[in-house]
C-alpha cells in the first residue's frame, strides 16, 4: 500500500431497502432495483455498500427480524462478490443472516452486537446514540456531548476488542439523539474521538442538520434548532462541505448518499 492509498477517506454507500428511510425511502424496495442501486454505487466508487432493512430516522417503527432479513439477504447475496457490503443493522439474528450471504462488517447503530461480530468474525462499527429512534429526537440532553459521545464509544471498542473483534470502527452517530447544537459540537471536535485511535465513520449525508445550515444560508441568518431544513434532495454541497471537514479531521470512512461526489472529494482532500 503506497503513502497516498493510506491517506484516502473511503466512502461507503448508502442502500436502504426500506419503505421510510428519510432520504431514499422506497427507492430500492424491490431486490432487482436494490442490487442495481447497489451496482451503481459501485461503479460510482464505494468502497463498502452499507445495506439496511430498516429506517432508524427519528420516530422510525421497528420492523421485526425476518421481513428485514427478507429484504436484506437478497440484495447482499448479490452484491458481496463485488464489493465489500455492510450490514445496517441492530438485530443479532438480521446481522447474522446478512453475514451467511456475504457481508463483512456489521454496522451496528445499537454498538450492541460486538459478541456477534467476534463470534463471526467480522469488523464491527460501534455507533453513538442517545435513546431509540421512536423518541431520540424528543429532547437529547447532554451535560459535555463531546466527552460523553467518546467515552462511550471507548467503552464498547474495548468490550469489543475483549471479546475478540479486530476490526473496529467508531461513529459518533450524527442525528442520533442529538441536536444541531450536539452535532455541530462533535464535528468541531472529531479529532477528541479520533484521538481514541481506532478508525472514526461519520454519517452526516443528508441530515436535517445540514438542511437548516442550507436553509439558514440561502438567507443569510444563523441557524437555529427551529429553522426549517430544505428538502432531503437539495443537501448535496453542505453533505460535501461537512464530509470534507470530517476527513480533514481524521475520519477514515464517510457514509454518503451521493456517492460519486464523495469520492471525488475525498481524493481532492487526500491529493
Ligand atoms: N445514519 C443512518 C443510518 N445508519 N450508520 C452509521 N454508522 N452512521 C450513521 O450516521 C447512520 C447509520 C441514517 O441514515 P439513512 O440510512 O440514510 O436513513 P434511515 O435510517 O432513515 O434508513
Amino acid at each position: 500500500m503506497t503513502g497516498e492509498e493510506r491517506v484516502l477517506p473511503l466512502v461507503m454507500g448508502v442502500l436502504n431497502v426500506t419503505p421510510d428511510s428519510f432520504s431514499d425511502g422506497g427507492r430500492w424496495c424491490d431486490p432487482d432495483s436494490a442490487i442495481a442501486r447497489g451496482l451503481e454505487l459501485v461503479a460510482e466508487g464505494a468502497s463498502v455498500v452499507d445495506v439496511g432493512g430498516e429506517s432508524t430516522r427519528p420516530g422510525a417503527r421497528p420492523v421485526d427480524a425476518p421481513e428485514e432479513i427478507r429484504r436484506v439477504v437478497p440484495v447482499v447475496e448479490a452484491l458481496a462478490p463485488v464489493v465489500r457490503v455492510s450490514i445496517d443493522t441492530r438485530k443479532d439474528e438480521v446481522a447474522r443472516a446478512a453475514v451467511r450471504a456475504g457481508a463483512t462488517l456489521i454496522n451496528d447503530v445499537s454498538a450492541s452486537l460486538w459478541r456477534t461480530a467476534a463470534e463471526l468474525g467480522t469488523g464491527w462499527v460501534a455507533m453513538h446514540m442517545q435513546g431509540s429512534p421512536e423518541t431520540m429526537q424528543e429532547a437529547p440532553t447532554y451535560t459535555d456531548v463531546v466527552a460523553e459521545v467518546a467515552t462511550f464509544l471507548e467503552q464498547r471498542a474495548a468490550m469489543a476488542a475483549r471479546a475478540g473483534v479486530e476490526e473496529i470502527w467508531l461513529d459518533p452517530g450524527f442525528g442520533f439523539g442529538k441536536t444541531m447544537v450536539h452535532n455541530l459540537s462533535l464535528l468541531r471536535h472529531l479529532d477528541r474521538i479520533v484521538a481514541i485511535g481506532l478508525p472514526v465513520l461519520v454519517g452526516l449525508s443528508r441530515k436535517a442538520t445540514i438542511g437548516r445550515l442550507h436553509a439558514a444560508s440561502d438567507r443569510g441568518e444563523v441557524p437555529t434548532e427551529s429553522t426549517a431544513p430544505v428538502p432531503t434532495d437539495d443537501r448535496l454541497e453542505g453533505s460535501i462541505a461537512l464530509g470534507v471537514w470530517a476527513m480533514t479531521q481524521g475520519a477514515r470512512m464517510i457514509r454518503a448518499h451521493d456517492v460519486l461526489a464523495a469520492v471525488h472529494s475525498a481524493k481532492v482532500v487526500a491529493a
